[in-house]
């Protein structure tokens, strides 16, 4: 396989202005013929006049060109395209191949989800549906006639509004949709199935009305309603924040069992997981309710971000997606808590953008070189891509950062552009001068800010340091110094604000937060009118992808996480700490965990007064991963040996303080609420449960037991068969299969019962694991159950998946050779968890490195798997 380069970039040869689609659908055999009205572009350099055009796993019928049939000399078809030749200037091509949903596993292009038709496109589907110029900027208007049996598929949806619905002979019906938006064929969708649909209407701030659609299954209708609510609330914030309104009369979702990633922005038609649009209290979490939210209104906001202006190419992806889940944060952060949201976007950052720019697959928020593309939907692109982002708005700030967006969408409506056009448009609409920001763009690698502080009592000076430094990554030896944001603040000695003056001021600021933009590699700050020795918090909300290394002593971290004004930073002073206190665990087992240390939790767990969801984000120990890459060798036995020892410490030495608070925050019988309160103290409630569970007498057990059997919501019931399926024994196998029965009928919730399992720490998880494996209800066919049966066991039961017999790299690499064939999407993401094999000791790194070359010495291996072994491997 070869790599596809940035630098290669060119223009298409050919445009198309028009597409007129006609299906006549079959799971088994659809036929699909397509006319495009064709010209040559005439900002493209010419070639040599031919047109090639993208198609894969097409079975070819026929082809015209303005009417006339081609004979087989005047065209080739290989595996990938279709090249013509002598063709003219501008014409009509109608091409008809067939192809074959039912045996589409990949799910990519159409394919079969049950017993609906279904399709996805991004990032290079479309070339599996019909012959095209399938790449982002190429953008056409689409017209598309369904044509299928109506008993079996009675809804048959597609891009844009609907024009046309009749009977047909023989049973069968036909619908027309057209779409009055120019689109890259990526955004094309059609779904064909038994559907029920749930509708609203949306008045927009214009006053034009919306009809908005959510099609499931029929047993799904009762699960709708938040997604419904969540899709109004999205569309009014993107009005108000942003000057979106929504540009079509019909917006649809419809939900899917069988989907490759979260969910999909099509014009007009977003087909989602139906992960992301299920949720009853009793069968969705409240992550799960959160992750409807912000995905509805990540899709949604697409229409405008990705939708109506493009990505020139597929470097850009982060044009659409890091704006989109900047758009996304920012909605969530509005209407939920503020400061519960930018810790766990900063906790998930950490944990998986992180460590993906410490490994292999390291890549820039623009990559400039891909095998396959469908590897490249990274933390990267995605979370440092939002990251990037909200640099720009905050240096900007709110007002000129709103001009410079509404500037974005008046340049480019329309169009296919670049991450150059959208910082273009910043520097434009500010007059500031963004070329070295740009590097944030261009370099890979977690940039690492090394501070120092030194306090001169006599003369009231607080001197500050900082140096940066970027580390290497694949392809990239060398850094330069980055434009970075650095938020901080100083305390006094009674906790308050501190005004910053900088030496050379005349007037003092306010007290409070004041942002320095570091450019060089070291810079110097010196402080002035200091009457004591301050206590510096620096990061504040975290302003900048970065990594903080800065010397400060347990006692200045407890009077931060006492004190600082920074809700963000509090919770970073309490993990910092317990970070520190596990990592002494590790390297010394016979450690005694301090009381001083029982005493801050304790007191911040009676804090009261606090915001319960951001308490328990402040309470809750930093995660085995996230420990492990602290580590330059990864000690994984001793981090869950330290990580036990102190959950068990915390729930002994504080058990009167975690009943207390359990019971403070035990639900009064009213029904189940989606509010930040209700979330918070669920969060906080289920959190002290889990400490008093690590060494549980029999009166927890009871609670734990009671709660199970008798919660009225899953999350309340999920925590507490989380914490019986670790505690083992009769417990653990009597709430798994009592959990079985009641809700064998409910996929996504049977999704959670093999995720259970699969996270189980006990010694013995890897053979249920692999017993799950043949249960009836597993299947290798459906990516949500691989995920929450693989994916999990893989990537959040690290000390059982790194088992020192190497059963578990094994078990993974059996998998991903198993699923490769199937679906080579979902094989390469789970051979993901694998790369960082240079980490471990040298047992388990020749363990991995023999799976990977396994792998990779495999014949007919997809790309997706061939460049992630390659590249872990180099
Ligand atoms: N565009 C792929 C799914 C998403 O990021 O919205
Ligand atoms: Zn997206």
């Amino acid at each position: 396989p070869h790599a596809v380069r940035l630098k290669d970039y060119q223009p298409p040869e050919f445009l198309i202005d028009r597409v007129d689609l006609h299906f006549e659908l079959d799971p088994d055999r659809t036929l699909v013929e397509s006319i495009l009205q064709l010209r040559r572009n005439p900002a493209a350099t010419r070639g040599d006049g031919s047109l090639v055009l993208h198609g894969e796993q097409l079975d070819l019928e026929s082809i015209e060109i303005d009417g006339h049939s081609l004979t087989g000399s005047e065209f080739e078809v290989d595996q990938d395209s279709l090249t013509l030749h002598r063709i003219p200037d501008r014409f009509s091509l109608l091409t008809r191949v067939r192809i074959h949903p039912s045996l589409n596993t990949a799910l990519e292009g159409l394919y079969q989800s049950g017993d609906m038709l279904c399709t996805q496109c991004e990032a290079e589907g479309f070339r599996r549906i019909t012959y095209f110029l399938d790449r982002p900027d190429v953008m056409a208007r689409f017209t598309t006639t369904l044509v299928a049996d109506k008993a079996r598929f009675p809804v048959l949806l597609s891009n844009g509004n609907p024009m046309e619905s009749r009977d047909l002979d023989g049973g069968r019906h036909l619908v027309r949709w057209e779409d009055p938006f120019p689109k890259p064929s990526y955004l094309f969708a059609l779904i064909a199935g038994d559907l029920r649909v749930i509708e609203d209407r949306f008045t927009t701030a214009s006053g034009r009305e919306v009809m908005l659609k959510i099609f499931v299954e029929p047993q799904n209708v009762d699960k709708c309603d938040h997604a419904m609510r969540s899709l109004k609330k999205a569309m009014r914030w993107d009005e108000e924040r942003f000057g979106r309104e929504y540009d079509l009369d019909i917006f649809m979702i419809v939900a899917v069992s069988h989907f490759n990633m979260g969910a999909m922005e099509n014009k007009g038609l977003n087909v989602f997981n139906d992960k992301f649009v299920l949720a009853r209290s009793d069968t969705a979490t409240d992550v799960d309710f959160d992750g409807i939210e912000s995905v509805i209104a990540h899709e949604y906001f697409h229409n405008w971000t990705g939708n109506r202006i493009t990505c020139r190419d597929w470097f850009q992806l982060s044009l659409k997606e890091g704006f989109t889940v900047y758009r996304d944060q920012e909605f969530s952060a509005d209407v939920g808590s503020r400061g519960v949201k930018r810790i766990s976007d900063v906790r998930l950052l950490r944990a998986h953008q992180f460590s993906e720019d410490a490994g292999p697959m390291a890549h820039p928020v623009r990559p400039d070189s891909y095998i396959e593309i469908n590897n490249f939907y990274t933390a990267t692109v995605y979370q440092k891509g939002a990251e990037v982002v909200r640099m720009q708005a905050n240096l900007l700030g709110p007002e000129t950062f709103r001009r410079a967006t509404d500037l974005y969408f008046e340049r480019h409506d329309g169009q296919a552009v670049t991450t150059e056009d959208f910082v273009r448009c910043m520097e434009d609409a500010s007059g500031r001068d963004l070329t070295q920001f740009r590097r944030w763009y261009e370099q890979a690698g977690t940039p690492e800010l090394t501070a120092e502080g030194t306090f001169d009592a006599e003369t009231g000076v607080y001197s500050l340091s900082v140096r940066q430094f970027t580390p290497p990554t694949p392809g990239q030896p060398e850094k330069s110094p980055l434009h970075v944001p650095l938020a901080i603040g100083l305390l006094g000695v009674d906790g308050e604000d501190l005004p910053l003056r900088l030496e050379g001021e005349s007037e003092a600021p306010r007290a409070g937060t004041r942002v320095l933009e570091l450019r060089e590699e070291e810079e110097h700050f010196r402080f002035v009118g200091l009457s004591a020795k301050p206590v510096p918090s620096l990061l504040r909300a975290f302003p900048a992808p970065v990594k903080l290394r800065f010397d400060q002593c347990d006692e200045d971290l407890l009077f931060l996480m006492a004190h600082d004004s920074d809700g963000f930073n509090r919770w970073d002073a309490a993990q910092t700490l317990m970070q520190r206190l596990l990592l002494t665990l590790v390297r010394d087992p016979d450690h005694v965990v301090p009381d001083s240390f029982c005493d801050a939790f304790r007191s911040a767990l009676l804090d009261s007064a606090g915001d319960q969801a951001l308490l328990a984000e402040v309470l809750t120990l930093p995660s085995e991963g996230y420990l492990a890459d602290q580590m330059d060798v990864v000690d994984v036995d001793g981090i869950h040996r330290a990580h036990a020892v102190l959950e068990r410490r915390i729930g002994e030495c504080l058990r009167a303080d975690l009943l207390g608070v359990y019971r403070a925050n035990t639900g009064d019988g009213s029904p189940y609420v989606f509010t930040p309160q209700a979330v918070g103290r669920r969060a906080i409630r289920n959190l002290a449960l889990h400490y008093l569970m690590q060494a549980p007498d029999a009166e927890i057990l009871g609670l734990c037991q009671d709660q199970f059997a008798n919660g009225d919501n899953m999350t309340d019931v999920m925590a507490a068969l989380r914490l019986l399926a670790n505690h083992g024994g009769a417990e653990g196998n009597a709430a798994l299969e009592s959990f079985y029965r009641r809700w064998s009928r409910e996929s996504l919730v049977i999704d959670k019962w093999f995720a259970v399992q699969a996270s189980c720490s006990r010694e013995d998880a890897l053979n249920q694991v692999l017993h799950l494996m043949e249960h009836p209800d597993f299947s290798l066919r459906n990516p949500n159950r691989v995920r929450s049966l693989v994916g999990v066991f893989c990537n959040a039961n690290q000390v059982r998946f790194h088992a020192p017999d190497g059963g578990g790299y094994r078990f993974l690499a059996d998998r991903v050779l198993e699923l490769d064939p199937l679906n080579p999407q979902i094989a390469s993401r789970l051979l993901k968890s694998m790369i960082r094999w240079r980490r471990f000791d040298r047992v388990r790194q020749s363990l991995m490195c023999a799976e990977l070359h396994r792998i990779l010495d495999t014949e007919e291996l997809s790309k997706d798997v061939y460049e992630v072994a390659s590249k872990a491997l180099e």
